[in-house]
């Protein structure tokens, strides 16, 4: 029997895609930046059938790429020639939200935005949120250790994960739900998992930790003069402000990007080099303390020049879109040679700065547009214009290594950084991590050509 064969008789034949026409939007990311021809699309319902996929493709030696929402940034959830796609579109059950330990157990397949409209209306939240939310699922977010724009407040994806079910490539199942708040026997498995990018395991349902809803929010943007006055405002706001959540940068020709292509207007008057979006969420209106604390920390960073407060819904929404549509508004002018890097705080100054120029040495008259998690020192860089991409991420991710920067902050490794691992990671800890696959996958079934280099 051919393998579709045994995969319709696993599964259902309609669950086992073969035309070219549906198969199509599973092949490429939205980004335009990577494709690749799948031999089938699968769409397990159960544990159980993800199990009998990876048996039979373990028996029949074809690999694995397993696919979420598909919003991935490094080609991490993309086939590259002949593999099976395993989406999880399927695995999208909700439990039941268990309000006394703030958890609730939920398939991979189920998006960022079905689980907070599902625990939303009953007092709790999710503690990690991005602009894919109605795209992305969990089991992506755990896959790629998912950060996003809250991490200053509750961590990424990792700290949220209590526990998870997952298939290794055998089709053996690996449950680890019952999430006891105390729990010290052996390895940390779940831990592994979280992160690893689909190439240990496919991870089929989660149970996540949630978290008091703070149903009032304030918003406000900061313009500032320099970077530097942005990371002395979010260093005088922290302090201050036990309510906030979210610190984003974005700079000038970011802002007039996102302009032209929302048709939005200027936030406010002037141009300004740096802008600061900082939103603070709590139990009780916060709007009075962030006014306060905002007007504490003119007076203590005279680069911070003009602020403009969400005081609705409506006006904290767009202020977030211009920042959220960042990505759109570069995807809609090209595609660009996109990296997400970490940089020492007491580097990013010097990093804003020079980036433009490091890019331009490989890619003249290019347009670098930069922003990002700015709590965390994360920055978006993506290079518009450039023809040589190979060369503009080469000489970026050395730049970055070499002021002890992370090449890789929140997207993961994936397909786009394979040759660079060695920038963040030593010989000693990619061994290591070369054993674990080894072990859990020896026939390099999940996932081959994602983290490690050939
Ligand atoms: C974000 O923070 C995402 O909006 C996407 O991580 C970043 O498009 C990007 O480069
Ligand atoms: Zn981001």
């Amino acid at each position: 029997m051919t393998l579709e064969a045994d995969l319709g008789e696993a599964i259902g034949g309609r669950h086992v895609i073969v035309d070219p026409s549906v198969t199509a939007s599973y092949e490429t990311d939205w980004t335009r930046r990577f494709a690749g021809r799948a031999r089938c699309v699968v769409r397990p319902v159960d544990t159980q059938e993800v199990g009998s996929v990876l048996q039979l493709c373990s028996r029949h030696g074809v690999a694995v790429v397993t696919q979420g929402g598909n919003t991935g940034l490094v080609g991490g959830g993309v086939p590259t020639g002949g593999e099976v796609v395993l989406s999880t579109s399927r695995l999208s059950h909700i439990g039941p939200v268990d309000t006394l330990t703030g958890q609730v157990t939920v398939g991979a397949g189920v998006t960022l935005s079905a689980l907070q409209q599902a625990v939303r209306p009953m007092g709790l939240d999710f503690g990690v949120d991005f602009a894919a939310r109605d795209s992305a699922t969990i089991g992506g977010l755990v896959s790629t250790n998912a950060g996003g724009e809250r991490v200053m407040r509750y961590g990424t994806m990792r700290q949220q994960v209590v526990g998870l079910e997952a298939v290794l490539a055998d089709g053996s199942p690996l449950s680890r739900l019952e999430a006891l708040p105390k729990e010290n026997t052996g390895y940390d498995l779940v831990g592994l998992l979280t992160g690893s990018e689909g190439t240990l395991a496919v991870v089929t349902a989660v149970r996540v930790r949630l978290w008091p809803l703070f149903a009032h929010r304030s918003v406000a943007l900061l313009a500032l003069e320099s970077t530097s006055a942005a990371l002395e405002a979010l260093a005088a706001l922290k302090p201050r402000l036990g309510s906030l959540e979210a610190a984003e940068l974005f700079l000038a020709d970011g802002l007039a990007l996102v302009m032209g292509y929302t048709g939005l207007p200027a936030p406010m008057a002037g141009d300004h080099c740096a802008y600061l979006l900082v939103e603070c969420a709590d139990r009780v209106d916060p709007g009075d303390a962030m006014l306060q604390a905002l007007d504490e920390v003119s007076t203590l960073v005279p680069g911070l020049v003009d602020i403009v407060v969400g005081e609705d819904a409506r006006s904290r929404a767009s202020l977030w879109r211009y920042r959220e549509a960042h990505t759109e508004a570069i995807n809609a002018i090209g595609v660009p040679v996109k990296l997400d890097v970490a940089i020492p705080h007491d580097q990013l100054e010097r990093a804003l700065r020079e980036l433009p120029a490091i890019a331009a040495q490989v890619a003249p008259g290019a347009r670098t547009i930069l922003f990002g998690h700015l709590n965390e020192g994360n920055l978006h860089v993506n290079v518009l214009g450039a023809s040589d991409h190979h060369g503009v991420t080469d000489v970026v991710l050395r730049y970055i290594a070499s002021l002890h920067g992370s090449i890789s902050a929140e997207h993961g490794v994936g397909r786009a950084k394979t040759e660079w691992l060695s920038l963040s990671r030593s010989g000693a800890e990619i061994a290591a991590m070369r054993s674990i696959k080894a072990a859990l996958d020896p026939g390099q079934v999940l996932n081959p050509g994602v983290i490690f280099p050939d």
